[in-house]
């Protein structure tokens, strides 16, 4: 564990953390966790289509991030994907799948009852989730992939990741975080110029534009997103939580506010003050309050 003396930057690599599966019913993701490290880790699992992601894959990842955000050991979730470069071209995610894309209004692969965008409530659900995600991206992060990443709290990259949207040229668009936060992220110029024109980015424009945190070396990303893990995990859980509350909140509105709220709430109910209006109402007695202000 951390100590005075380090700083959770020491050299980690991926091969040197104890990762247990907690669920093997997955099929189109792998769900590990770290308990030293205090990390979730799930992942895309489809290489074969560039993890490009079915309402299966959807469902599979909202199951695994309740997992996490309801265990107390997990502080950090990662969010990443399972490369073998020697046999598909590495990826993060390719968006929505176009084979089970149908035309009623949504993807439908057969576990859907009606075709819908099941990754906007999977956006929803990241950006309520209390606890911080990081984005590994290794590869290609394309389309609803692209926003995926956006989405998450931090993205740390390989140096062969290329970065875009290309919705207007498949017949597609999110207006949702996907544009808002995206000129949030970079600004509306350069946001527009993502949109309109469908180009893709490096690695390094990327990061210049502010849409990444860090980029690495191929060999050493997980490595070095452990170091950031470990790093997020060495401070208050709570703390961290109120401070995404916040951060979102700005973007969010009233939905943003009630997640905060919902926090302050939870923490108030920690406190002898608003025990005391439980007991007096159970006790059935008028409350004596002591105010802190
Ligand atoms: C990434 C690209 C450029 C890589 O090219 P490369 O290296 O030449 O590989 P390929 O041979 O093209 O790919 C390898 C295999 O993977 C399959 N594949 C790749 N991407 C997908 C995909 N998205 N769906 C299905 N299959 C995919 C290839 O077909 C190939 O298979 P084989 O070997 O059998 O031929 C290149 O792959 C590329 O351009 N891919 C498409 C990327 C893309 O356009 N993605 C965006 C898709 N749309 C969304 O993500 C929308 C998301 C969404 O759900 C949404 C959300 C909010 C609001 C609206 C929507 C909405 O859907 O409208």
């Amino acid at each position: 564990p951390p100590t005075k003396e380090r700083d959770g930057f020491e050299s980690i690599s991926r091969e040197s953390i104890v990762w247990t599966t907690e669920v093997d019913e997955f099929q189109d993701i792998t769900y590990e966790i770290s308990v030293e490290n205090k990390c979730a880790r799930i992942a895309f699992n489809r290489p074969e289509v560039l993890h490009a992601f079915r309402p299966r894959t959807i469902r599979e990842i909202q199951h695994a991030l309740e997992l996490a955000s309801e265990d107390p050991r997990i502080w950090v979730i990662m969010l990443a994907s399972n490369n073998d470069p020697s046999k598909f071209t590495p990826a993060f995610c390719s968006g929505g799948d176009q084979n089970v894309r149908s035309n009623g209004g949504g993807y439908q692969d057969g576990t859907e009852r009606q075709p819908k965008l099941r990754v906007l409530d999977l956006q929803m659900q990241m950006r309520r989730c209390p606890k911080p995600i990081v984005a590994i991206v290794d590869g290609y992060a394309i389309g609803g992939g692209h926003i995926l990443h956006m989405v998450a709290d931090i993205t740390l990259a390989s140096d062969i990741s290329v970065f875009g949207q290309t919705g207007p040229r498949m017949g597609s668009f999110d207006a949702g975080y996907g544009s808002t936060h995206m000129a949030r992220l970079i600004g509306q110029k350069r946001a527009r110029e993502v949109w309109f024109l469908c180009k893709f980015y490096d690695a390094k424009q990327a990061y210049e534009m502010g849409l990444i945190n860090a980029y690495f070396p191929k060999e050493e990303l997980e490595g070095r997103a452990a170091q950031w893990v470990r790093r997020i995990a060495m401070n208050s859980p709570t703390a961290i939580a109120c401070c995404k509350a916040a951060l979102n909140a700005d973007e969010d509105g009233g939905a943003g506010i009630m997640q905060m709220g919902g926090e302050m709430t939870r923490m108030f109910y920690m406190s002898r003050e608003s025990q005391e209006g439980r007991d007096a109402f159970l006790e059935k007695r008028a409350p004596k309050f002591r105010s802190n202000l």
